[in-house]
């Protein structure tokens, strides 16, 4: 089936679900899957976390109705308004897709200053003007995260200009699905984990006591996760799964050539690569809140905005691909989101007052009210986050 070969499925899937009944794709519908499989998947992470709201996002103005109800500071108050200096954010690959639309989200209201952090300077700022960011509002830096003297020195640039960083949202990805062999960052990383993870792991380390001086009334660390490193819910079982195994890829470097492209130690498959930086990304942020919130202060949040069917994260896949997959998600799946609306829950997770929970992985529900989701087995292993994060250390330099 045409759809079916768009989505590289093989012809039979087998879901083992943790916790749960093998579903067999085999003799389903559209997509190898029939809706009422897929109804239920989708609303089984509302039923096993804790929904709590019910209010669209709006930045600025929004307060989003969750659990975690003490506030930090009520920006919309007028008198914060006028004690409060503009918030510093940072954010990673804010050229394209989600990136930029949470930094317009921001800029919209007028209490940021928009530091994107991007590898094309010209795109960014073209990106920048094209959706009405006003000048005021943003700064673009220049960062590689493929290659660690590039993270070093935007760190370097950043404090040279004495810029206090009140908030970091880690957002860049590369995707690399129909690769055949892995390409590589400048250290020599497989390209999706050395981008997606390793960059970002030693830019939110060495930006980590920067956070820490801030003086503004919150501050955070964001780091973008995903539902397809989720092995306990219906996307994360769509082949290959993530699963990083005991980490032996890593420990040799991924570089390929003395040891495996994978953290797994496997052969390189470009879609598992980026599902496993994605674990990686969700395992970082609760090792960085087990060691460093108490102390610091710091809220460290991950979340999986929803499917943004339609940004450039896909520009690699076959054609007809990025042709059905927006109306899959939309119309099947029902697990899409606009940039626009991603841009919002992003931007909410950055400024919104009520969100001050730390090691919280955020999800939006149909009404896209937030919630506080729950990670699958593997990526919220506290042994394996401590691993990860030592071997982390050593691949960075950082040790
Ligand atoms: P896009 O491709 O639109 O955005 C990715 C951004 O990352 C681009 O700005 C890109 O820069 C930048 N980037 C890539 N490589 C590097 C690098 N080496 N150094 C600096 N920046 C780099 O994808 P999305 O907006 O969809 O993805 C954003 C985040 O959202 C990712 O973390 C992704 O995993 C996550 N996500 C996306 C979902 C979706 O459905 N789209 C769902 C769940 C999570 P450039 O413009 O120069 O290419
Ligand atoms: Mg998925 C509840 C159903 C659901 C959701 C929310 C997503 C999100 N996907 C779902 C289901 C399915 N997908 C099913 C049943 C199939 C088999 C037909 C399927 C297939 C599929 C493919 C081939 N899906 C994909 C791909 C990709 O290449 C995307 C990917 O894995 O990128 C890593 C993807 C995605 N599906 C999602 C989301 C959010 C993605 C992409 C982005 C990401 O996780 O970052």
């Amino acid at each position: 089936m045409a759809f079916q070969a768009a989505l590289s499925l093989p012809s039979a899937i087998s879901i083992l679900k943790e916790g749960k009944s093998n579903i067999s794709l085999k003799e389903t519908g559209l997509f190898g899957v029939s809706v009422s499989d897929l109804k239920a998947e989708i609303k089984s992470p509302l039923l096993r976390s804790q929904e709590v709201g019910k209010r669209k996002p709006q930045v600025g103005t929004i307060r989003a109705q969750t659990a975690t109800t003490a506030p930090a500071i009520k920006q919309d108050a007028p008198e914060a308004k006028k004690t409060l200096r503009k918030g510093n954010v940072i954010i990673t690959g804010a050229s394209s897709g989600l990136g930029l639309a949470t930094a317009k989200a921001l800029a919209e209201t007028g209490q940021w200053n928009i530091i994107m952090a991007c590898r094309n300077f010209l795109k960014a700022e073209r990106a920048a003007k094209s959706v009405g960011i006003a000048k005021e509002n943003y700064t673009v830096m220049h960062l590689d995260l493929a290659s660690l003297d590039s993270v070093r020195q935007f760190v370097d640039n950043l404090r040279r200009q004495e810029t206090p960083v009140d908030v970091l949202v880690c957002n860049a990805a590369v995707y690399q699905p129909t690769a055949k062999e892995p390409s590589f960052t400048a250290e020599g990383f497989e390209l999706s984990v050395g981008t997606n993870h390793l960059g970002h792991f030693l830019l939110s380390r060495l930006l980590l006591d920067d956070l820490k001086q801030s003086d503004y009334p919150f501050k955070r660390l964001i780091i973008v996760g995903s539902i397809t490193g989720n092995t306990n819910t219906l996307a994360g079982n769509v082949p290959p799964k993530a699963n990083l195994g005991d980490l032996r890829g890593l420990v040799g470097g991924l570089n390929g050539l003395n040891s495996s492209s994978m953290i797994d130690g496997g052969d390189f498959d470009g879609a598992k690569a980026y599902k496993d930086s994605k674990v990686c990304n969700m395992l970082t942020m609760q090792e960085f809140h087990k060691r460093y919130h108490e102390e610091s202060g710091i809220t460290f949040a991950s979340l999986y905005p929803g499917c943004i069917a339609t940004t450039a994260l896909f520009r690699e896949h076959i054609p007809l691909f990025r042709l059905l997959f927006p109306p899959f998600q939309k119309y099947i799946t029902k697990g899409y989101v606009s940039e626009e609306d991603a841009g919002k829950r992003l931007a909410q997770v950055v400024s919104d007052p009520s969100l001050t929970k730390s090691g919280v992985y955020w999800s939006w529900n149909k009404d896209s009210a937030s919630f506080e989701n729950q990670l699958s087995k593997e990526a919220s292993d506290a042994e394996k986050a401590r691993k990860l994060w030592e071997i982390s250390e050593k691949l960075v330099g950082l040790e």
